[in-house]
């Protein structure tokens, strides 16, 4: 009795996590990282994408953008797969006075693979999933299995390769 209820239990949080994705567009993450501006009153930093290069007129021309805290890294989560998107970074004091943009190094491109793409194959396959099978319930911050990025890898992640398998570009 006691043993088919948690059972019960257990199902209905698989089809919670199944349902709750459902609605997500196949997407594709990029990691970005940077060295920290050392100065007294950085506010943080402005990341700007897009698919085309504006190497030669950053930061104008560029799509979009994000801002980040002061933080040394970021996850891009809902880009395209198999689309190139193209990166710069400046910086944003307290005052809200925006630098130039990095010129060292300046505008980099990064080809987008799926999120549950650990292995950046360009395919989700059973490799993928046994990379996040071997980081089941690793509650480390960075792991490369968490896809929701919340420091643990668990069945919110698995929604998410088993909605990404076989996907390919
Ligand atoms: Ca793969
Ligand atoms: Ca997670």
């Amino acid at each position: 009795m006691f043993e088919s209820k948690i059972k019960a239990v257990s199902m209905t949080l698989v089809a919670f996590a199944l349902l709750a994705f459902s609605y997500q567009a196949l997407a594709g993450s990029a990691h970005l990282t940077w060295n920290a501006n050392s100065e007294d009153d950085l506010a943080g930093y402005k990341l700007y994408y897009d698919t085309v290069s504006h190497a030669g007129t950053c930061p104008t021309g560029y799509a979009q953008s994000q801002l980040t805290g002061n933080v040394t890294s970021y996850w891009f989560d809902h880009l395209t797969p198999g689309q190139r998107y193209y990166f710069q970074l400046t910086a944003l004091d307290t005052s809200n006075n925006e630098s130039g943009c990095s010129t060292d190094p300046g505008e980099v491109s990064k080809l987008v693979t799926f999120r549950s793409d650990f292995n950046n194959s360009h395919k989700v396959d059973i490799f993928d999933f046994a990379i996040l099978s071997a980081n089941f319930n690793q509650t480390d911050c960075g792991n490369v299995a968490d896809i929701t990025r919340n420091c643990v890898v668990d069945i919110f992640d698995f929604a998410i390769l088993s909605q990404e398998f076989l996907g390919e570009f």
